[in-house]
C-alpha cells in the first residue's frame, strides 16, 4: 500500500473536544450537513482532490452526534474522495437508520449503481460550482444526472458563491428535482442584508421554492468566533442571514455542522459553540423546531416520526 499523502498545507484539524451547548437540541434533531474523510488508510482521497483533509471517520462524526445531542445526521459527498462515495456509504451503514447521505456521481453512472446508492440511504446528488473545490462539469453533463436521480425522487444540492448565483440561477430553475442550497448561497456578510445580492438570492429561494441550508457561519463570518473564552454568541454578523431566511421561508431551512469543516482558515469552530447559535438564528421554539427536525425529516426521512 503507497504511503498516505500529507494534509494540506496550513490544514485545520477538526475541534477534539467541543464543549457541551447551553442550548439543548430538540429531540429527533437532525444534522443536514456533515462529511466523513476516509479514514485515507481505508478510504483513499481521489486522485482529482484539491485538498487532503485529516482523517474525519464515521466513528468520530457518530461521537460528535451523541455529545451534542443530534439524532440524524445528512452526510454530503466531500469533494476530497470525487465521485468514489464509499466512505460516505459505508458510515451510512453504519448508522443504523440514522443516516441519510448526498452523493457526487459521474453522468455515466448505471441504473444499478444509483439504485444500490439509493438503497443505502442516499437521497440527492451535488452539484458543485466552487473552482477551488472541484472542475464542475458542464451543464449537459450535471442535466443528465439530474434527469436521471429526479425518478428516484432525488434532489440536487447546489454550492455555489453568491457573485455567481445571477450566470446560474436560470440553469438552476431548468433543473428537474427539488434544490437545496448549501449555506444560504456564500452571503458576503460584509454587504447589507437587506441589499442587492442577498434580496436576489432569497427571491430566487422563493421564485423555485428552494431549500435553504441556514449553516457555516463559522466559513461566511468575518467578525468570527467570540473574543473571551467563556463567551457563547458567536458568529454575530452571519445571525442576520440566517434569521432573515429563517423567518421568511420557515418550512424550507435546514441546519448543520458542517463537521469536520472543510478548508477553514484562521479558526477552527468549537461545535458546541455552533448549536448555541442555533437560537439567535431561529428564535422562536417553532421556528426551531422547524428548522432542526420537521423540515430534514420531511426531506430525508419522510413519513417516518422523530
Ligand atoms: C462544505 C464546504 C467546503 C468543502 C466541501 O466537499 C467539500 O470539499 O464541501 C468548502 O471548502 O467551502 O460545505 O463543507
Amino acid at each position: 500500500m503507497s504511503a498516505p499523502s500529507p494534509k494540506s498545507p496550513d490544514w485545520l484539524d477538526w475541534c477534539p473536544d467541543p464543549s457541551r451547548p447551553t442550548f439543548e437540541l430538540p429531540p429527533g434533531t437532525v444534522d443536514s450537513h456533515c462529511h466523513v474523510f476516509g479514514p485515507q488508510a481505508e478510504f483513499p482521497f481521489a486522485p482529482e482532490r484539491k485538498y487532503t483533509p485529516c482523517d474525519g471517520g464515521k466513528e468520530q462524526l457518530f461521537a460528535l452526534r451523541d455529545h451534542l445531542g443530534i439524532s440524524r445526521n445528512v452526510i454530503v459527498q466531500a469533494t476530497c474522495h470525487g465521485a468514489d462515495n464509499s466512505a460516505m456509504v459505508d458510515a451510512l451503514h453504519s448508522a443504523d437508520g440514522r443516516a441519510r447521505g448526498v452523493a457526487t456521481v459521474r453522468p455515466d453512472v448505471s441504473d444499478a449503481e444509483l439504485r444500490a446508492l439509493d438503497a443505502a440511504g442516499v437521497r440527492g446528488v451535488r452539484f458543485n460550482f466552487l473552482r477551488r473545490l472541484v472542475n464542475t462539469a458542464s451543464e449537459e453533463d450535471l442535466t443528465a444526472v439530474a434527469n436521471k436521480v429526479a425518478s428516484l425522487g432525488w434532489h440536487v444540492v447546489l454550492y455555489f458563491e453568491s457573485e455567481d448565483l445571477p450566470e446560474l440561477e436560470g440553469f438552476f430553475g431548468s433543473l428537474p428535482t427539488p434544490l437545496v442550497v448549501d449555506h444560504m448561497g456564500r452571503p458576503d456578510v460584509t454587504q447589507p442584508v437587506g441589499g442587492p445580492q442577498f434580496t436576489r438570492f432569497l427571491r430566487f429561494v422563493e421564485r423555485n421554492d428552494v431549500w435553504v441550508k441556514a449553516t457555516c457561519p463559522e466559513r461566511l463570518s468575518v467578525t468570527g468566533p467570540p473574543a473571551l473564552e467563556g463567551q457563547r454568541h458567536a458568529y454575530a454578523d452571519v445571525v442576520p442571514y440566517a434569521r432573515r431566511v429563517v423567518e421568511e421561508f420557515p418550512d424550507r431551512v435546514l441546519w448543520g455542522t458542517d463537521w469536520p469543516h472543510p478548508n477553514l482558515t484562521g479558526h477552527m469552530p468549537d461545535d458546541g459553540l455552533l448549536v448555541d447559535h442555533v437560537p439567535h438564528v431561529a428564535v422562536t421554539a417553532e421556528q426551531q423546531r422547524k428548522l432542526l427536525v420537521d423540515n430534514p425529516m420531511s426531506l430525508y426521512w419522510p413519513g417516518e416520526g422523530v
